[in-house]
């Protein structure tokens, strides 16, 4: 799959792979071959702008990091930005009292009512939600039997009503949704140039207040996309997206385009016409895909192993010079733990771990220790530079403000606290101590 960019991507990078230093006319060079190869990919000029200026800020310049080649080091910059750009992996989550109204929109063909019935069977089987799907479709003669079908196949329920007006269809499912958990609204393809159409899909919205509008699109679509994605957001507030047919040798320039224009998160991709053939949309499997190298992925991991160890080093450091670290600095250890999969993979590099070890492997079966690394991560993002620089700040009011950005209870960001506390004391008696060296001295002066 989308083997064409793939192909030109490689060739880009193939020239730079092999030399040892990076120059800025490297870079150059290396950036008018990746233009051409997104250009003939058909992804849209906007988001080819947007990449391009993005890697070149972060590749000139750089310094060249250990253990790795500077054109690995691009090929890196370039994985990163494209990661970025595909947005984070977002399954559709409901949180909304039921019924939740799912509102799915696209041109003709596009893959709503396939993407319906997919989406349905997610939901109730992997987020056990009671489903009721409905057809808005009255204009293609066997779109609502379609629907049914689908319905029937999944096992979940589907409006059954004979009014062949969507707006009374749509009023008809509001009505039957009551007691479900979630409410599927498919409906009729519409080509952008429709005006009528788009004004009904328009008066589709108003009724059912969806807390999700997803435009569902053929990602084989190349440069068509770009007006396909405008045209829906001007019409309605979109606010995710199902690609579809990316099993295909779908050129994987119009999911780059659909992303950027509409600035909404990639819920699902469809690999297939089966029912269970709807995936999570996973940026970092796309964009290595995208970069097209079988190593790519292994390549990140290497340079990220070498960006760990810069980082790493440069926390020590600090550390020991004995001035205080502040939040940034925590997160930057709690995001190298976050990468190196949580503590599971360091818990065989500690030694003496002993019976700690099964406590808290049996702790992280569950996933919790990664959780708690998140929403740590995610109480010191909740807080403002100054307060990320100078941890002093941090009185009552502002604790409490913190912790609820962060959706957490005040108690759990005191303990944050308590614990950057906790390491500078250590650092500061260390430094008393006289260091590392010092304080070896004083531990074996003690064993005596
Ligand atoms: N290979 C593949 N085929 C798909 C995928 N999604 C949908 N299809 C096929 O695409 C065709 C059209 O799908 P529909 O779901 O009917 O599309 P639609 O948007 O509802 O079409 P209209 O209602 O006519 O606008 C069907 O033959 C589907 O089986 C996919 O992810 N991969
Ligand atoms: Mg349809």
């Amino acid at each position: 799959m989308l083997d064409f960019l793939q192909e030109k991507l490689s060739n880009a990078f193939g020239a730079l792979r092999g030399k040892g230093v990076l120059t800025e006319a490297d870079v150059d060079a290396s950036l008018r071959e990746l233009r051409i190869a997104l250009l003939e990919a058909d992804v849209a000029l906007p988001a080819i702008k947007h990449l391009l200026a993005a890697v070149k800020a972060k590749a000139v310049g750089d310094s060249v990091l250990k253990g790795i080649n500077p054109s690995q080091q691009v090929v890196k910059i370039v994985y990163d930005e494209l990661v970025a750009l595909l947005g984070t992996e977002a399954p559709l989550e409901l949180r909304a009292t039921p019924p939740a109204v799912v509102l799915l929109c696209g041109l003709q063909g596009g893959g709503k009512t396939t993407s319906a019935g997919k989406l349905a069977k997610v939901l109730q089987e992997k987020q056990g939600k009671k489903v009721l799907l409905a057809s808005l479709d009255v204009y293609r003669p066997a779109a609502i039997l379609q629907l049914q079908q689908l319905a029937e196949r999944v096992g979940c329920a589907v409006l059954m009503s004979e009014s062949t007006d969507p707006l009374a269809r749509a009023k008809a499912a509001l009505q039957e949704a009551k007691g479900y958990d979630a409410l599927i609204l498919d409906t009729a393809g519409r080509t952008v140039l429709d005006a009528a159409l788009m004004a009904e899909l328009q008066a589709i919205h108003k009724l059912a207040k969806p807390i999700a509008t997803l435009l569902v699109a053929d990602a084989q679509t190349g440069q068509a996309a770009v007006p396909v994605a405008e045209a829906f957001k001007a019409a309605v507030p979109l606010t995710g997206l199902i690609l579809t047919r990316l099993d295909g040798d779908a050129r994987g320039g119009a999911v780059l385009s659909l992303r950027f224009i509409t600035g909404v998160p990639i819920h699902y991709i469809g690999v297939g016409e089966k029912l269970n053939a709807l995936e999570p949309f996973r940026p970092e499997g796309l964009a290595g895909r995208i970069l097209g190298q079988g190593d790519v992925v292994a390549l990140v991991e290497k340079v990220q192993a070498a960006t760990n160890q810069d980082e790493a080093a440069a926390l020590e450091k600090k550390f020991l010079s004995g001035q205080g670290l502040n939040f940034n600095d925590l997160k930057k250890q709690l995001q190298m733990l976050n990468r190196l999969g949580g503590f599971a993979s360091m818990l065989d590099l500690m030694p003496g771990m002993g019976s700690m070890k099964a406590q808290i492997q049996e702790k992280m079966a569950d996933g919790q220790a990664e959780k708690q690394l998140k929403r740590q991560l995610a109480m010191i993002d909740s807080m403002t530079p100054k307060e990320r620089k100078n941890p002093a700040l941090l009185n009552g009011k502002r604790r409490l403000r913190i912790a609820k950005g962060a959706g957490r209870e005040v108690s759990e960001l005191n303990k944050l606290v308590k614990q950057l506390e906790q390491l500078n004391q250590m650092a500061k008696m260390m430094k008393g101590a006289g260091g590392l060296a010092g304080m070896a001295k004083m531990l074996g002066g003690m064993k005596r």
